[in-house]
Order: structure tokens, then sequence, then C-alpha cells
């Protein structure tokens, strides 16, 4: 299993967390996603079935949210 983290902009509360694990959960290959709504920070558990992590980025960017470098 693969671990990496993506520093997410603009989440303030629980719905925010939610909905950004959701988007990144939708994803066939994610297998866990756990938002740290302090951080800013979401951990996302992958396969290798997952080409790139830009689709991680790409799901929290459609979800509204910013992605920081
Ligand atoms: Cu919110």
């Amino acid at each position: 299993m693969n671990k990496t983290t993506i520093k997410v902009k603009g989440m303030s509360c629980g719905h925010c967390k939610m909905t950004v694990e959701k988007a990144l959960k939708e994803n066939k290959c994610v297998t866990d996603a756990s938002v740290n709504l302090e951080s800013g920070v979401a951990e996302v558990e992958y396969k290798d079935c997952l080409d790139s992590i830009d689709e991680l980025k790409k799901a929290v960017l459609e979800a509204g949210y910013e992605v920081v470098e």
C-alpha cells in the first residue's frame, strides 16, 4: 500500500473534511483518505493502479478546494 499526503486549502468545517475525503475515495485506487482539519492535510492510501498523484489533486480541486504545492 502506498501513502501520500496532500495539503488542502479552504477547508473550514466537518463538512469540508467529509467532502474532500469522499472526493478522494471516489477514485477506485484509493483505499483510505483522512483529512486533518487543523493542519489542512489529507492522508491518502492508494493501490498501485493509481496513475498519478495528480489524479488525487484533481479530485480535490473538483470538490471545490485548493491544493497547496
Ligand atoms: Cu466546511
